[in-house]
């Protein structure tokens, strides 16, 4: 299923790279579809079954050690991480706008610890949220436990997200950017599993805006064709 050609050049500056993303539908793989998407750039998706544990597999560890999507194969060379390969895109792709630009390194540190802001601080309490049976195999204690207190440490975050979109319709501002790609992953996945979503007004009008936008809907549009593909293999699973 996997095939790579390795040690290929890394440079833009030979034409076109060949761009693979390892994808799962609802994960934070999305971020980076929606990255490509709004780039325009020609990427192929490739589905990890991470519902039969494909991610762990031997032929997917050659690739990601880590046993985790997103991967961005570039050239044949794999790039893990999300603020890795968001900032690669945005450094490669200028003219896209992932972020905003900006004329000095304090600025590039301050989008660099947004992206990880989400990366490291809002994806771990996504998980508890979304995904309690990974801390507790007993489905009650896991939700009781795991899922009540990510939920109240979500809280916090969704709270002063709420506050930063108060004035503005994006993260930056009046223009958009990858950060509030990664926004409407976080802020999706945790409604799909019942998320208290009323406390949160300004966090409702971005998701609707921003699943206005055309990159986010070819995104979907993926995201989707890999379910049917899933479904067809009776090993899709709906979150819960
Ligand atoms: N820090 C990583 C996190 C990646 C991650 O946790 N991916 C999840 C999907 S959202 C995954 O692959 N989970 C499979 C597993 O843990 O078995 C990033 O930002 O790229």
């Amino acid at each position: 299923m996997f095939r790579f050609a390795r040690n290929s050049l890394l440079t833009l500056e030979n034409g076109l790279p060949d761009l693979e993303l390892f994808v799962a539908p609802g994960s934070c793989a999305r971020v980076p579809t929606i990255a490509l998407e709004e780039i325009g750039v020609k990427f192929d998706t490739t589905l990890v079954r991470t519902a039969i544990g494909q991610q762990k597999s031997a032929e997917f560890l050659a690739v990601n050690p880590k046993g985790k999507v997103p991967v961005l194969v570039v050239n044949g060379v794999p790039l893990t991480e999300n603020v890795a390969i968001l900032s690669w895109l945005n450094k490669s792709y200028p003219d896209a706008g992932l972020l905003p630009s900006v004329t000095n390194d304090f600025d590039a540190a301050q989008q660099i610890s947004d992206l990880a802001f989400f990366s490291g601080t809002v994806h771990p309490h996504v998980t508890r949220v979304a995904m309690p049976m990974k801390f507790i195999e007993d489905a009650k204690l896991s939700f009781d436990i795991v899922r009540s207190k990510g939920t109240s440490d979500m809280n916090v975050v969704m709270g002063m997200i709420n506050d930063r979109l108060a004035d503005r319709p994006w993260w930056y501002g009046d223009d958009w950017s990858i950060v509030d790609g990664y926004l409407f992953w976080t802020w999706w996945r945790i409604c799909v599993v019942g998320y208290p979503q009323d406390a949160f007004p300004h966090l409702k009008d971005h998701a609707l805006r921003i699943a206005q936008r055309p990159s986010v809907m070819r995104a979907l549009q993926r995201e989707a064709r890999n379910i049917e593909i899933l479904k067809s293999e009776g090993i899709y699973k709906e979150p819960v």
